[in-house]
């Protein structure tokens, strides 16, 4: 690590128009926070989104895991507010007690539960964490069978569900540690729940959806919508950036700017890095 000053820019910040991160999971081990303080320090946007799951509530419950970097990412993302920066946060299944603030502003952070996102070329994008379709995606195919009645019924199950779950302190069903045990059907799922999204952001008349919540970044035509998962700064450690010109890219950040190759660094932006291998 260099000696410099965390909370200082760095000159050679790239400026967004917008940028989405999701899935940070402050508050565990997870969060690979000395590279997303790198990451922070070497991207700027004018609006910033954190699609959920910022904070990792229900795991603080479970025993107190706070260290400095985490704060050092707060004080990051609070100090792009401040130098005008527009941050909304999108809570998440996670930081569900987030949710509770819906339509509050603080430290210059605007909460709300969805938002519709315009680019610069004038698409219109659907935000949200995503976790609210968790019933729906795991019973897709029954649903698609039954209709619109049982869509309606399974995304009100969905709140209903995760509102006793908290209420009762029972953990919320986790889809990156159930993946873990069953990796063939989480194939499955990630199909299902893009799909899932897709059509929300189709019945919602906008042109695509930006989300998170199954830490797995894509961007992606499915139909006419434009699907766009941010993915996670647990495994996968990407971010999605808007251009200028309305167009979407992942950014990988598996390494900090100082330990990538400088052919790579020159290039970022142009085309996402390809994928290495987290250490
Ligand atoms: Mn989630």
């Amino acid at each position: 690590m260099t000696a410099t000053d965390p909370s200082a820019d760095s000159t050679e910040a790239r400026r967004f128009r917008t940028l989405f991160l999701s899935d940070l999971h402050l508050g565990t081990r997870g969060l690979q926070a000395e590279l997303l303080l790198d990451f922070l320090r070497h991207h700027d946007a004018d609006t910033i989104y954190l699609v959920g799951d910022i904070v990792d509530g229900w795991r603080l419950k479970n025993g107190w895991y706070w260290p400095q970097t985490h704060n050092d990412v707060v004080q990051k993302l609070l100090r792009k507010a401040r130098k005008g920066a527009r941050v909304i946060y999108v809570p998440g299944n996670h930081d569900e007690f987030a949710r509770d603030y819906t339509g509050m502003v603080f430290g210059g952070v605007e909460v709300t539960e969805t938002d519709i996102h315009e680019t610069a070329d004038g698409k219109k994008m659907l935000v949200i964490h995503g976790d609210q379709f968790d019933i729906v995606v795991r019973h897709a195919r029954w649903l698609a069978f039954l209709g619109d009645w049982a869509y309606e019924l399974a995304l009100w199950l969905n709140i209903w569900n995760n509102r006793i779950r908290r209420l009762f302190g029972v953990g919320y069903w986790s889809f990156s540690a159930w993946a873990k045990l069953k990796v063939k059907k989480a194939v499955n799922f990630i199909g299902d729940f893009e799909d899932t999204l897709a059509a929300e952001a189709a019945r919602r008349g906008v042109d695509g959806v930006v989300c998170g919540h199954i830490h797995h970044a894509t961007i992606r035509k499915i139909g006419d919508m434009l699907y766009v998962n941010t993915g996670d700064f647990v495994e996968s450690c990407t971010a999605v950036v808007e251009h200028s010109d309305g167009s979407f890219e992942i950014i990988h950040w598996h390494e900090t700017a100082e330990a990538q190759p400088a052919a790579a660094v020159e290039e970022r932006g142009a085309i996402a890095a390809p994928a290495r291998a987290a250490a």
